[in-house]
């Protein structure tokens, strides 16, 4: 049996989602609410230890890292859709781009996101009750991206994370230019975890990513979205706490039935 831990159909959630409808895998959906911090209670930090999602069991075995769990899913369930390309030096490739997306590309962008977004979700509490949610998180860095998410972000920062963003735009721009997917000819974890953080990118930052200046980049991107997996996904994995950001947890759904 599978269960995935996660947020909403973006960012890190995003990639192991994806990979399962890619690979039309029946598994438990647990969609946990950030907006009162339930990814940081006992219950779950017992599944995984530093309070993120997503985190998958399989069968009692509980793997995280989003990347590491699509690839364990590769491993598990080789037959099902694959894929990574079953030439080394293409999966070689694809693993460049995992590497680049969350050493790189996944932290200029969440920093942006966590300063536009992730501030206005914790305004409800006092500072009183903000911080003894904080003092919980089990990794320091998030504690301090908490904090500077409601306080502010130091100005050279935010200007060093967009330097980083236009240059990932630039790189993915380029090489979707020469390839019709990241890794080579065929749709692999390379473009499922890129995707992951890309594809808000048109409306986030508009006036980088747009059918002018990257073409090949949206075209990439809406052929993503138009694979009848990503709309499944899309369609059956509603953001629940959008709306609802006071409710604590949501029921575990079964996804890809
Ligand atoms: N390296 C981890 C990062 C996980 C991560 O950053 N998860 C975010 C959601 S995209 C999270 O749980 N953030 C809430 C927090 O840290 O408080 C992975 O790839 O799974």
């Amino acid at each position: 049996m599978l269960t995935l831990y996660c947020f909403g159909p973006g960012a890190n959630s995003l990639k192991p989602l994806l990979t399962l409808y890619e690979k039309g895998l029946e598994f438990t959906r647990r969609q946990l609410n950030p907006a009162v911090f339930e990814h940081h209670e006992p219950w779950f930090t017992k599944i995984n230890p530093n309070g993120q999602v997503p985190a998958l069991d399989h069968d009692g075995k509980v793997i995280t890292e989003s990347t590491v769990i699509c690839e364990y899913l590769e491993d598990v369930f080789p037959g099902a859709n694959p894929m990574r390309p079953s030439d080394p030096y293409l999966t070689a490739q694809m693993r460049i781009w995992t590497k680049w997306v969350d050493e790189y590309f996944c932290w200029c962008v969440s920093t942006i996101g966590w300063q536009r977004m992730v501030g206005r979700m914790v305004e409800k509490y006092s500072d009183e009750e903000f911080e003894e949610h904080v003092k919980r998180i089990p990794i320091y860095e998030q504690q301090v991206k908490w904090r500077r998410a409601r306080y502010g972000f130091p100005q050279d920062l935010i200007d060093e994370e967009m330097r980083k963003i236009a240059f990932s735009v630039r790189k993915l721009e380029a090489r979707l230019a020469q390839s019709p997917w990241l890794a080579g000819p065929d749709y692999t974890l390379a473009d499922i975890c890129n995707f992951a953080i890309a594809n808000g990118m048109e409306r986030m930052f508009g006036e980088l990513v747009n059918e002018q200046a990257t073409p090949h980049l949206v075209d990439w991107t809406r052929r993503i979205n138009a694979r009848p997996a990503c709309q499944k996904m899309f369609a059956e994995t509603p953001n629940e706490f959008a709306r609802r950001s006071d409710e604590p947890t949501s029921e575990p759904v079964k996804a890809n039935a």
